[in-house]
């Protein structure tokens, strides 16, 4: 079992049987005792309670608050959300409209293993859960390492939940553009390596990238309602299938409040010119895995572009000395996410009115 409160087997708690000698909370968990629970700071704590009503359903006589084990829940899952940066009240407004039953199918508490299998890979999550749980930040880099194991642990052995609860865990403590950088891609990295050695499946690294697909995904979905104005188009090359850095760059967008239009891998060119125009977008970016050719074919179709359009293209496949510079169109090549991120993020919207 991975146990998503570690303290709480040590310490006392509304309701359950105090040990001999053990001080049980008459009401509730006074604010200081939560915040060193969950790892929250008490003035995140009282500010959730005061702006975005998520805090204790207690009282004292003396007004001093009072949390519940269901309240703990509730701030438990606020801090997920908005870990994974969906803005205070968006995040508060879901957890009000919570009920207890599905707080615990959110917050994965479900997670035990009646079978008692799952081995190795399930104790490095519940390491991992811990170490989140209760570490301070300093110990994110040694916390990003055992999560790149983890993840490709269970890629080996093809556990879909352990790896979606290791995907979570990382997401819970970092945006997602720095999850992606010190966790996801360096993962899929060590699963691609893997796999090129013959030492891990082809199915594991669907595995790997399904799942990070549907969690991505959700990080988008969480913050559909904050982005606005002319939207980043995000596809890959041409026959290009591999798409994951796009999604995880629409994820981080939105958290920025920029609008993606996201057409994924195999769009043929003249459509995706198409949707340039119709969309009128401020960009486009182009991921490449697989190596492009010299004269991309993509070039040409972009002469019929007549409005100011930032082209950015990334990924190991694209040759160098790319230079394309054809009326308002102005193309910039990035090696990293973070500097993609920068880049498309202050496109000029030339459209805004
Ligand atoms: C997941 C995966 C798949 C999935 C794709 C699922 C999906 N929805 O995307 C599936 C299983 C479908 C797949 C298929 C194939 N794959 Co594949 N795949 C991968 C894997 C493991 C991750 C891909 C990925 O997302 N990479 C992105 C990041 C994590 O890695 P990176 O590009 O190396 O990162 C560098 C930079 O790009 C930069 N960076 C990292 N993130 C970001 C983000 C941004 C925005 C920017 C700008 C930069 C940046 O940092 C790194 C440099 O320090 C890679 C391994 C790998 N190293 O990439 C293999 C890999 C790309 N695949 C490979 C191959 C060969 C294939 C297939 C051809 C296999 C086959 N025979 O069918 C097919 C491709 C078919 C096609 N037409 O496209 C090879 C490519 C080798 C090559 N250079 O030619 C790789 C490298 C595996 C390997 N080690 O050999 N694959």
């Amino acid at each position: 079992m991975i146990d998503m409160y570690p303290h709480e087997a040590a310490s006392s708690r509304p309701g359950s049987d105090p040990e001999p000698g053990e001080t049980v909370p008459e009401l509730g968990w006074p604010v200081g005792a939560v915040a060193e629970r969950l790892g929250i700071a008490a003035p995140t704590l009282r500010s959730w309670d005061r702006r975005h009503g998520v805090g204790p359903s207690l009282r004292t006589s003396g007004n001093h608050r009072r949390y519940t084990e269901l309240d703990i829940r509730r701030v438990l899952l606020m801090s997920r959300l908005t870990a994974q940066g969906v803005p205070a009240q968006s995040a508060a407004d879901s957890v009000l409209a919570t009920d207890a039953a599905t707080l615990a199918e959110r917050l994965d508490l479900d997670l035990d293993d009646p079978a008692g299998h799952g081995g190795a890979v399930r104790a490095a999550a519940g390491r991992v859960e811990d170490d989140v749980a209760g570490a301070a930040d300093a110990a994110d880099a040694a916390d990003a390492a055992d999560l790149v194991d983890a993840i490709v642990g269970a890629a080996r052995s093809l556990d879909p939940r352990t790896m979606a609860l290791l995907y979570r865990q990382a997401l819970r403590r970092r945006d997602v553009g720095r999850a992606w950088v010190e966790v996801f891609a360096p993962a899929l990295r060590r699963v691609g390596d893997l796999w090129q050695e013959g030492r891990l499946g082809v199915q594991s690294e669907h595995l790997t990238s399904e799942l990070l697909q549907s969690e991505l995904r959700a990080v988008v979905r969480a913050n559909r309602l904050r982005v606005a104005g002319a939207p980043v188009v995000l596809a890959s090359a041409d026959d290009e299938q591999h798409h994951l850095p796009l999604l995880a760059l629409e994820a981080e967008l939105a958290r920025h409040g920029v609008a993606s239009l996201f057409l994924g891998p195999r769009v043929p060119t003249d459509a995706l010119v198409s949707a340039l125009r119709e969309s009128q977008s401020r960009a486009v970016f182009l991921w490449a895995s697989l190596p492009r050719p010299q004269a991309e074919p993509f070039w040409r179709e972009l002469e019929v572009v007549d409005w100011p359009l930032e082209v950015v293209i990334g990924g190991p496949g694209w040759p160098t000395g790319i230079t394309v510079r054809r009326g308002p169109v102005l193309l910039t090549r990035v090696d990293d996410f973070s500097t993609a991120v920068r880049v498309l993020v202050s496109a000029p919207d030339a459209f805004a009115r």
